[in-house]
């Protein structure tokens, strides 16, 4: 069997989405999620210019010396680009080495750890009513982990909260990424946000009680003292996960969090090779993995990340965004449910149309995820219906102070 055909399609169903489908000579096709917010043009001229020929040819069934041959042969390694290009060929590869098996592939990943995977979703509000109306509608749905974002006062537009979607009961699916020619600008103000989400929690605490799973993204906001001081304030609430307190470029500035707080930690929905997470796994800097197989180079890589992280007690949160396709996120799926050290999964349903383009076969049932039983992936992608959306451009926010500083969004 060898690769016959490699292509990229970008399709943009409520939001962007870039697809690598690979077909092989006997005709059995693989798909891979190289989709990266805001800038997915980029992946997908690094697929179709620099790395499809290369493909052609190959033996589909070399899964890790594909991923070698794309990493180093390429010199220039690591970088969400690269990665993310990387990733979609891993994907595909995986698919169909386990449509030619006809297993799902978490059966070639050593089979199911586990019945499911918990799941958690998206809750936020404008005020504790709006925000407790958001959780009531995720535990309505079966959710039995939920992450809790709100607006803060003073702060005009804030990360995470889709206030006009839950508000009228829409499906949530918050896409941070406005269609447009640049980003739009939202504000930001970290002593306000210290002041206010001790009492967010403290109202969702006293409305949910204690043993609801909560999580909070703090989204690369604070210096490592704020964070410090976020986790020591939320001490109170155990929460399942605080993440990305603090911008982890510099791994040893969660020494200073660390010192100051036992609220566990998640971080690397932002990184992309083990090199990343190398010092915040080995000293024991944080409690959950959020990379993503899309931005990480495929399944390969990470679950080799996830058996050195096994070494630390460290466990999986991987990302599970809406603009990590559904192809992405049965890569997860599929690991997730076969790896010892799994902790949760994100789980932001995509819009109706996206579920058109992509037909899936995982399911969301009492609050648990499963990949399903189709042989490979479970993900088909319907080409017809992926050409009725056409690429829109489309930008993450950014964010700036009050003084005009640009600041982490
Ligand atoms: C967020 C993401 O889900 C999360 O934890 O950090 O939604 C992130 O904002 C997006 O993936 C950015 O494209
Ligand atoms: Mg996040």
């Amino acid at each position: 069997m060898r690769i016959a055909a490699a292509d990229v399609v970008v399709t943009s169903p409520t939001r962007n989405f870039v697809t690598l489908k690979l077909t092989t000579d006997d005709g059995v096709t693989g798909l891979g999620d190289a989709t990266l917010n805001g800038r997915e043009l980029a992946v997908a001229a690094y697929l179709r210019e620099h790395v499809a020929a290369l493909l052609i040819g190959r033996d589909p069934a070399r899964i890790e010396d594909t991923w070698q041959y794309l990493y180093r042969g390429a010199y220039w390694r690591r970088g969400p680009v690269t990665m993310a290009a990387i990733a979609a060929v891993d994907m595909a590869l995986w698919d169909i080495k386990g449509k030619v098996c006809g297993v799902p592939v978490y059966q070639l990943l050593g089979g199911a750890s586990r019945e499911g995977l918990l799941a958690y979703g998206h809750a936020s509000g404008t005020s504790f009513e709006s925000l407790g109306e958001s959780i009531n509608m995720h535990l309505e749905k079966g959710y039995r982990a939920i992450r809790v974002q709100s607006s803060i006062p003073g702060v005009h537009a804030v990360y995470g909260v889709a206030a006009q979607a839950q508000a009228s009961g829409e499906r949530y699916d918050y896409e941070p990424a406005g269609r447009g020619a640049a980003p739009a600008q939202e504000d930001w103000d970290s002593a306000a946000y210290l002041r206010h989400v001790p009492k967010v929690f403290d109202y969702v605490r006293r409305e949910f009680g204690p043993e609801l799973p909560l999580l909070h993204d703090a989204h690369h906001r604070l210096r490592p003292i704020e964070a410090a001081k976020l986790g020591k304030s939320l001490e109170p609430h155990n929460l399942f996960w605080l993440e990305d307190c603090t911008p982890a470029e510099s791994q040893q500035a969660l020494r200073l969090v660390r010192q100051h707080t036992v609220t566990p930690l998640a971080i690397g929905e932002v990184f992309n090779t083990v090199w990343d997470f190398q010092q915040l796994i080995s000293e024991q800097l944080i409690d959950y993995v959020r990379a993503a197989s899309t931005h990480f180079g495929g399944i390969t890589p990470l679950r080799k990340l996830m058996d050195f992280a096994a070494q630390y007690q460290i466990r999986s949160g991987f990302h599970g965004p809406t603009d990590v396709s559904p192809v992405g996120l049965a890569a997860q799926l599929h690991l997730g449910l076969a790896i010892h050290n799994f902790g949760i999964q994100e789980y932001m349903p995509h819009s109706e149309q996206t579920d058109v383009v992509f037909r899936q076969s995982m399911s969301f049932t009492d609050g648990m995820l499963h990949p399903g039983e189709t042989p490979g992936l479970g993900v088909t992608l319907d080409e017809e219906a992926a050409a009725r959306y056409p690429y829109q451009p489309a930008y993450l926010p950014i964010s700036r102070l009050k003084d005009g500083t640009m600041h982490d969004w």
